[in-house]
């Protein structure tokens, strides 16, 4: 909703010619309206949340408004109390002004003395006009209360009289601004006090003092005798009128009480004087410790006095009553969060940390399955636990209150959001001053400001917290059956919020504390909200998008007259929609019947960003909702464009990165207080730069996505004219605020940007309007996508991940260096071991173990100086004077520990390669001492038997034989001990180093590699598919038959060479392993990989997805060939297997000799 200072220069009689009035025509037309009886008529007719909207505008505008509504019909005025509920304002008392802290808090429960003026009889001083004189800096005269010399302002009062405004003058804390040093309310009573004697008498009791303005000295001033009266009483008269008398204002004062000292007299033409004594008095009544009524304090007053007060009515009552019967129990807001809103707290948090997880698996070790399922059980684990604690005492009273019927669910939910905001705002102010001096003064000590910011999230309780724990209670009773009554009880949630969202309510789309969408949630309401308007669902997604607190919320409510919560008393994160129903003209033009508005919170500040470096959850939330709109305002201030600008190169990254992403999204860019109205040509220049620099950094990310043929300019990938969808709107206050009127400039700029949006959106035919299922289906997966992205959020900007990538390749190239100089030493020695003393007739083997010492001490001085190698390439990488290289500065560490981390991980693998060497020699030589030995028992034994036969002079059967050879068989062969072999799963081993390398790559990719199986991979011929290139070439699908086949041939063909290439590098590496007698290592993967990648790298066609879906077929095959290598490895280097194998030939020998 527009807020507009002219706004009370109305007219609505037709324009008269200035001049030209004839002296027996009435002056004014019947037509003409006071803009005093406009406000009361207005007043009179507005819903209770009309109202509190239209006095929060009108006191942004720094208009005074309706304390005592007068109704002229039944003579009884109203006590505005309602309408003035949702007036928060802050404010910094001269106390206060050097500690920087400000006052914050909801108007009517402040303590404000109030001070009232009213009119006695005739005056012949404008009394409006002191007032606006005294409420406004000299250089900027702010018309509060409506005077005599505005539009329309002398027209005579019709139903106005008796109507007390009421605005408040509130300090900035800087005396050479501040007209008052303390807060202080100013009424006024339009009319005669004389005939308004209840007015008078309420006046009298609540307020501080009561200025009497008069002539009329000697007339009926007995509405002053008021016994309940509190207030000091001030006379206000003008000497320059010819009545004026000084003994009659002496016997004034005496009989009605008023101190002389307190008498102002106008005694000059001369205004300054005037205004100056006057604000003096006032001053002084404020200095003085004076009375404090609270307006919320005032409906006692009103009440004794015959006054209806506006909170009166029962859906009021009971939505009070209801809310205070959650928030009665609320002692400490960190506890009751625990105790009573348990399931969208810890427990959320970390099933929405798991189901990221899931997709990305950062942690997880050689077995995925295992992972997969660990994770899958931990979060059934934690759905049963929300299932224990769902249903507290407060939700159930929440349910209870928003189940109610319309107007009382909004009362309701009015009423809890003010208890909250109490219960919330005391710590959070004090935690938010902490937060702002520890930023200034220690910005080093980041995990206390950390524990800070968590504590501000811990202490923050609004009703969205409540909609929060609702989702979850939904959610974990959707993994219970069907006919489980929990899951019942639960079931008419979503159509509940449906409705909400139909009455414009803001519904959370996603949770920025979590960093997580309720998807089950919101997959039912938005059913429900299609079922709910007959499937005529098709909206258009408009989302702004900035940095938090640059007026993001206060530019869309301005724009659409929405109500998304402005700054105060917030600090949940996350994005919120909301819908605006599009009357039936606009429909066919919007193609829409709804337009959904989403505010986003709390991307991070320059000093907040500064003091974290994770930058994902930013750039997570950016590319979701930029994603899910059809059209994104870019919101900007000028000290923060350069985190939009980063984000926004992650976000094109992200896009780049993603086969969800089909529609180009269009992009505004508002930028906020830029007054100059030569704005739009000056910044001519800067619009150009930045187009240059979004383009610049559009290239960087294709050329890493390989993807640089289609996309050349930001342009490519979003829609963006600089020309026409650049606005620069001027600052929202007029001058220095809390006392500052809003600017009209900014209404009008905001209204420019919205005409000429909607203007756009009429004529343009790229727009493609979903309905809400639609647009479900793509969240689903535009959340999927974002889930499975494990890369490009974590950096600041696309310089910075393709800095990254630069270092990691060159990493990889020396890591590759190390481990294959190493394995060549692995193989060499291995070799040597296996052949140790094998030509010899009386091996030491003892002697073995000596080498094996000496090679270990080999190799450990050998990782030490490979080390060095790759420390001391990091060292020089670091020292080029590359603009790129001190993007990665940060990282630097990281890459030192991870050759550190390499090193260890080789030694080990070594060792134990070389230990398992000398353990499969020593079992050769068993085997063949066993041999020898079994040779000359299997004499003996011959020997033995024959000579007993001779003795029994019988003869042995072939059974018999067979037996006596088995017996002696077993019992040689129990000498042998057992070396176990390892059984290597090469298959998970493959998977694992797949997944690592592939690690960088788009959301897809990962999806991919997380679920695919190798033991089916590879297996048959590789066939390029087509759909794996629609994505690098946007134009695929303009191709022509018969070039697609000609350009997958090709693919093909290469693909097929690549293979074969493998192929034999795999049969290469098995021949080795069988020379050498060596086991299977995981180098040979590695150089598989990197052959692939090399090839690719020389064919442009073959796209990212492409060369995925190659590396899983190579790596297929290579892990069935290296599994059966490795098993007959094994079997052939068993010591017992060896022997087995020997069986028949001895007992050939056996019969034989026999
Ligand atoms: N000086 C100035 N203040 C503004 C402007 N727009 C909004 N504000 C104030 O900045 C604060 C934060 O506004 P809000 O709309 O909540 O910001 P959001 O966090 O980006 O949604 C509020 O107190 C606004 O009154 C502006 O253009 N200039
Ligand atoms: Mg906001």
């Amino acid at each position: 909703m527009m807020s507009n200072l002219n706004a009370r220069h109305i007219k609505c009689a037709q324009d008269q010619p200035m001049y030209d009035y004839n002296l027996t025509d009435a002056y004014y037309d019947s037509d003409a309206i006071n803009p005093l009886d406009l406000i009361t008529a207005l007043f009179h007719c507005s819903d209770p949340f009309l109202l509190q909207e239209m006095v929060s505008k009108m006191s942004m505008c720094q208009f005074a408004v309706p304390l005592l509504l007068p109704n002229c019909d039944t003579h009884q005025s109203t006590l505005m109390l309602w309408a003035m509920r949702d007036l928060v304002k802050k404010f910094r008392p001269n106390s206060l002004a050097g500690d920087r802290i400000f006052v914050e808090g909801r108007i009517v429960e402040m303590d404000i003395p109030m001070v009232s003026f009213v009119r006695l009889g005739e005056s012949s001083l404008p009394k409006s006009q002191t007032l606006n004189k005294l409420l406004s800096n000299p250089h900027q005269l702010n018309d509060t209360f409506v005077q005599r010399d505005m539009e329309c302002g002398d027209v005579p009062r019709r139903i106005s009289d008796g109507l007390v405004e009421v605005s408040w003058y509130l300090p900035c804390g800087n005396t050479n601004i501040d007209m008052f040093t303390q807060p202080v309310a100013i009424a006024n009573l339009r009319g005669d006090g004389r005939l308004f004697k209840t007015q008078m008498s309420f006046l009298c009791q609540t307020s501080a003092a009561v200025f009497i303005f008069s002539d009329d000295l000697e007339g009926d001033l007995s509405t002053l005798n008021n016994r309940e009266s509190r207030a000091e009483l001030f006379l206000v008269t003008n000497s320059q009128r010819k009545a004026f008398n000084k003994e009659t204002l002496r016997d004034a004062c005496r009989k009605h009480k008023v101190k002389e000292t307190n008498v102002i007299v106008k005694i000059k033409k001369n205004d300054a004087e005037f205004v100056k004594t006057l604000r003096v008095q006032v001053n002084g009544v404020i200095e003085q410790n004076p009375i404090k009524m609270r307006v919320k304090d005032m409906a006692a007053v009103a009440g004794r006095v015959g006054f209806v007060v506006d909170e009166d009515c029962t859906e009021c009552r009971n939505g009070k009553a209801n809310a205070e019967g959650i928030t009665e129990s609320i002692h400490d807001v960190v506890k009751f969060k625990e105790d009573q809103l348990p399931l969208h707290g810890k427990i959320w948090k970390r099933i929405s940390q798991i189901e990221k997880e899931r997709c990305r698996m950062r942690n997880v070790g050689k077995d995925i399955e295992k992972y997969k399922s660990k994770l899958k059980t931990e979060e059934a684990k934690l759905r049963e636990e929300q299932q224990q604690k769902a249903f507290s005492d407060a939700m159930i009273k929440f349910t209870a209150g928003i189940s109610e019927s319309g107007t009382q669910r909004l009362y309701f939910l009015k009423w809890l959001k003010i208890q909250l905001d109490t219960h919330s705002r005391q710590n959070l102010s004090t935690l938010r001053e902490q937060y702002k001096d520890y930023c200034r003064n220690t910005p080093q000590n980041k995990e206390l400001i950390k524990c800070l910011d968590e504590q501000i999230s811990n202490c923050s309780l609004g009703p969205e917290h409540f909609f929060r724990e609702l989702c979850q209670l939904y959610e974990c009773a959707c993994s219970l059956p069907e006919n489980n009554p929990a899951r019942q009880k639960v079931q008419h949630l979503p159509a509940l919020c449906a409705q909400m969202l139909l009455d414009g309510f803001p519904v959370e789309l996603v949770d920025g504390d979590a960093s997580n969408i309720p998807m089950k949630w919101i997959t039912e309401v938005f059913t429900q909200l299609h079922q709910l308007v007959d499937t005529k669902s098709k909206i258009l997604v408009l989302t702004v998008l900035g940095v938090q607190s640059t007026g993001k919320s206060t530019l869309l409510n301005t724009m659409f007259g929405v109500q998304f919560a402005v700054s105060s008393g917030r600090c949940t994160r996350g994005a919120f929609m909301l819908l605006i129903k599009v009357s039936e003209e606009l429909r066919s033009e919007l193609k829409c019947d709804f337009i959904m508005v989403i505010d986003t919170e709390g991307l991070k500040s320059s000093e907040l960003a500064a003091l974290d470096i994770s930058y994902e959850h930013d750039n997570e939330l950016a590319t979701l909702v930029i994603g899910l709109s059809d059209i994104t305002i870019i919101n900007i201030a000028m000290e923060n464009s350069t985190e939009m600008k980063d984000i926004l190169q992650i976000v094109v990254h992200a896009f780049l990165r993603m086969k969800e992403v089909g529609k180009k999204p269009r992009c505004l860019f508002a930028h906020q207080n830029v007054s100059d109205m030569s704005a739009y040509d000056n910044n001519m220049r800067d619009r150009i730069r930045l187009v240059e620099q979004l383009n610049e950094m559009t290239q960087i990310a294709a050329r890493m996505e390989r993807r640089e043929a289609n996309n050349t300019k930001f342009t490519d990938v979003m829609d963006y004219d600089p020309d026409k969808d650049s606005y620069y709107i001027p600052g929202l206050w007029h001058g220095t605020p809390p006392m500052a009127p809003v600017n009209a400039g900014y209404s009008e700029a905001v209204y420019e940007l919205k005409k000429s949006l909607i203007g756009s959106l009429q004529t343009s035919d790229n727009i493609k309007t979903n309905d809400v299922t639609e647009f479900l289906r793509w969240t689903q997966s535009l959340w999927n996508a974002v889930k499975f992205e494990n890369f490009i959020f974590n950096f600041r900007n696309s310089l910075v991940a393709d800095a990254y990538t630069d270092l990691c390749t060159q990493y990889n190239t020396w890591e590759w260096s190390f481990q294959s100089e190493m394995n060549k030493w692995l193989i060499t020695k291995e070799t040597m071991i296996s052949n140790f003393g094998v030509a010899e007739k009386n091996v030491q083997i003892n002697l073995l173990r000596t080498r094996l010492k000496e090679f270990l001490h080999e190799a450990s001085k050998k990782l030490h100086e490979e080390e060095q190698k790759i420390l001391s390439n990091l060292e020089k990488y670091f020292q080029q004077k590359d603009s790129k290289v001190s993007l990665v500065e940060n990282y630097k560490q990281d890459f030192q520990t991870s050759a550190n981390s390499l090193k260890r991980r080789i030694e080990n693998s070594i060792k134990h390669s070389l230990e398992k060497a000398v353990e499969i020699r020593e079992g050769m030589e068993k085997v063949n001492k066993i041999k020898d030995k079994l040779m000359d028992t299997i004499e003996k034994k011959v020997r033995e038997l024959l000579k007993e036969c001779r003795e029994r002079n019988a003869d042995l059967s072939e059974d018999g034989l067979t037996r006596e050879f088995g017996k002696m068989w077993e019992g040689t062969m129990s000498e042998l001990s057992a070396v176990r072999l390892p059984e290597v799963d090469v298959y998970q081993d493959v998977h694992h180093l797949l997944r690592a390398d592939l690690r960088s790559k788009g959301g897809h990719v990962s999806e991919m590699v997380n679920t695919v199986d190798l033991k089916t991979s590879g297996q048959g011929e590789f066939l390029v598919k087509t759909d794996w290139f629609s994505l690098a070439k946007r134009c695929w699908k303009a191709f022509t038959h018969f070039h697609k086949r000609h350009l997958t041939a090709e693919i093909q063909e290469n693909c097929d060479r690549i293979i074969r290439h493998c192929d034999s590098l795999i049969s290469d590496h098995i021949s080795v392993m069988k020379r050498n007698n060596t086991g299977y290592h995981e180098t040979y993967i590695r150089d598989l990989l990197k052959a692939v990648d090399d090839q690719v790298k020389r064919h442009e066609q073959i796209s990212e997805e492409c060369a995925t879906h190659l590396k899983v077929h190579v790596c297929g095959r290579a892990a069935r060939l290296f599994q059966k290598t490795h098993k007959e490895f094994n079997v052939c280097n068993d010591p017992r297997s060896r022997l087995m194998e020997l069986k028949p030939i001895f007992l050939e020998n056996f019969f034989k000799s026999f």
